[in-house]
């Protein structure tokens, strides 16, 4: 079977919550050597896409999205534990967390996975994180990168708020601070002054990779 089929299996398997065929179809795509992340990225993810439109229209219900969830995360099982193989040296320490109010965390446990996979020990704050305890994390642990998920644009601005918190803690720019997530942009990183914006988790590791190999690491 060609790649794009199984990836297109793996999105339908998602949309239709369908568990077994989720499963199988990643384990299928892993055996025909497939990378984990692409089946992530074209396969799961995309069928995120397709549900969250399905939402927007109408045709779907919270519980739906829920199910959908439960789908993708159980093929998850499967596929993080080949993101989580360390492979490299210690980069350095990232606080993670999804912003106050938002719930929204598969894209970021997906971050947090490959990060500790190429060689981050990662404070995975978890959702409805407050700036505080962004800001008490970072000061804890000595935090070389704080990143914060956003998935709605009734969250996204509590990215500022962390922003302006980490400055006015003195964290910043020692500390670099990175955002992503489904209901933000490069342009709005820009506009609040993070240091960065990935639209995915590979572009993250490249981002914050980036960063510690400006110092030296
Ligand atoms: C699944 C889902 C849910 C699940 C969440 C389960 C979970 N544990 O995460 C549940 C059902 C709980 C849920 C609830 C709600 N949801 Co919802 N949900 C979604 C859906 C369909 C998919 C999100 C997802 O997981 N995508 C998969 C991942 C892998 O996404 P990804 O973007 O590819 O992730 C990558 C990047 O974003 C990046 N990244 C992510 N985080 C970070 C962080 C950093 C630092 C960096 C650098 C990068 C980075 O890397 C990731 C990995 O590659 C989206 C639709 C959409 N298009 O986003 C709606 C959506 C986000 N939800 C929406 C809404 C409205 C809600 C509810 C308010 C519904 C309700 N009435 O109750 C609640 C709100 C709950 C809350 N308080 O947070 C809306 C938001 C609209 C808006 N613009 O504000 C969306 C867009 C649906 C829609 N089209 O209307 N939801």
């Amino acid at each position: 079977m060609k790649k794009d089929e199984v990836l297109l299996n793996l999105q339908n398997a998602v949309v239709l919550a369908n568990f077994e065929d989720a499963l199988s179809w990643t384990g299928y795509g892993l055996k025909e050597g497939i990378p984990p992340f692409e089946l992530i990225t074209e396969g799961l993810s995309k069928g995120m896409i397709n549900v969250g439109k399905k939402y927007e229209d109408g045709d779907y219900y919270v519980t739906d999205m829920i199910l959908s969830s439960g789908a993708m995360n159980e093929a998850l099982t499967i596929l993080l534990p080949f993101l989580k193989k360390r492979k490299s040296k210690y980069l350095g320490k990232v606080v993670l967390g999804s912003v106050t109010d938002d719930i929204h965390d598969i894209g970021k446990n997906i971050v947090a996975t490959m990060l500790i996979g190429v060689g981050f020990d990662v404070y995975d704050l978890g959702v409805n994180v407050s700036k505080e305890e962004f800001i008490n994390k970072a000061i804890e642990v000595q935090a070389d990168i704080v990143g914060a998920s956003a998935f709605m644009s009734s969250t996204y601005l509590y990215q500022l708020d962390i922003k302006k918190a980490l400055d006015e803690a003195g964290l910043t720019p020692k500390v670099k601070y990175i955002i992503g997530g489904g209901a933000v942009y490069r342009q709005w990183a820009r506009e609040i002054g993070a240091d960065g914006f990935a639209n995915d988790a590979l572009e993250a590791v490249n981002l914050c990779k980036s960063f510690v190999s400006a110092k030296g690491v």
